[in-house]
């Protein structure tokens, strides 16, 4: 992860984008910034120019200038140019939102759900019948033709979140009791990062998101990984039952097994992600152990309790939650 700090492709900058909303953006706040830099200019100009031409003098005599009152086409003016500025700035940017809110689903177009939890993305794929938590994998798209957005159902399990990636999309809010939508459709393929864009409690800043873009065969490929139920090496039946038998289960899934719980990430095909706590750790054995042991840690304020476990129970779920490919 020590790369991706230094790796200019890897900036979430809303100044790159490469994502068709993204791109819609970016082009109106380009607009928007020369209109207000046009009249920054003009009005700083007009001010300077007063300033330095009717200075005080060393022979003023004091006296006060001639005063001018209500001029009819100077008033016109003034009324009349911002008001044209503000119903460009105002139909420019209803043109915008309605492109990127209203554009039409293509058939065959991916379905994903995220959810916002406290502090990580739950993220589902309804049609595929996957789910997985924090890194997000959808296919790259091609702009002529063959086109493959991924459309997003946003939902909140607890407070207002907000699901930001600055290169594929403007963020939108996931509220509680509402679905929100957007839309993403990324030119080319590669890691985009992301993070919760609302403060949303303690660990707010540690819900990062990593968008993987694949190429269509990839996709394909990690799609038929994830809907495979979880792996069940009997070389790890130990630890198995040690998560079995502690409260894990009540709050993380492993599909096949009795873990069905839905307040924690669902831990499946956990050793296919990069992170754990949302980008708060690299995920390894090592780091897995290091969680598990104490997430506060890692997330001070985390809603995953430390199950203070033995060292050799913990050495033996570990090994069973590497097998979770
Ligand atoms: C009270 C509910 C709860 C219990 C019990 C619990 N967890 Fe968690 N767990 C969570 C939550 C919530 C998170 C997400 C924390 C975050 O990222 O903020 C989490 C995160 C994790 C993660 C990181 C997953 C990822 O993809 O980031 C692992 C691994 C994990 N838990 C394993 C365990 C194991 C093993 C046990 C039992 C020893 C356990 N948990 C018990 C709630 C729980
Ligand atoms: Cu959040």
């Amino acid at each position: 992860m020590a790369a991706e700090k230094t790796d200019p492709a890897l900036v979430p900058s809303i100044f790159a984008p490469e994502s068709t909303p993204a791109h819609a953006i970016t082009h109106l706040a380009g607009f928007v910034l020369w209109i207000t830099s046009a009249i920054f200019v003009v009005v700083g100009g007009l001010l300077v120019y007063a300033l330095v031409r009717f200075r005080r003098r060393a022979n003023d005599d004091g006296t006060e200038p001639a005063q001018v009152y209500g001029s009819g086409p100077v008033e016109a003016a003034w009324t009349t140019v911002p008001f044209l500025i503000v119903l460009v700035l105002t139909l420019a940017t209803a043109r915008i939102i309605h492109e990127v809110q209203d554009a039409r689903k293509p058939v065959g177009a991916l379905d994903v759900q995220v959810i916002g939890h406290q502090w990580w993305w739950e993220i589902r794929y309804p049609k595929l019948g996957i789910v997985t938590a924090n890194e997000l994998h959808v296919p790259v798209s091609q702009s002529s033709g063959d086109r493959l957005p991924t459309f997003l159902d946003l939902r909140s399990a607890d407070v207002v979140h907000s699901f930001w990636v600055p290169r594929l999309a403007g963020k939108t809010d996931l509220i509680p009791n509402k679905v929100n939508s957007m839309w993403i459709e990324p030119e080319r393929t590669g890691l985009f990062l992301g993070q919760c864009a609302k403060y949303c409690g303690t660990q707010h800043a540690k819900m990062l998101l990593r968008v993987y873009v694949d190429t269509r065969e990839d996709f394909d490929r990690w799609v038929k990984e994830q809907e495979r139920i979880a792996a069940n090496d009997p070389s790890a039946a130990a630890g198995r039952l040690v998560f079995e038998q502690t409260a894990c289960i009540n709050c993380h899934s492993v599909n096949g097994t009795v873990a069905n719980g839905r307040f924690g990430p669902d831990l499946t095909h956990l050793m296919s992600r990069a992170t754990l706590g949302s980008g708060a750790l690299p995920n390894s054995p090592e780091g897995l152990r290091a969680w598990i042991k104490s997430p506060e840690q890692f997330k001070p304020g985390v809603l995953m309790p430390a199950m203070n476990l033995n060292n050799a129970d913990l050495d033996k779920l570990v090994a069973y939650l590497t097998t979770l490919k």
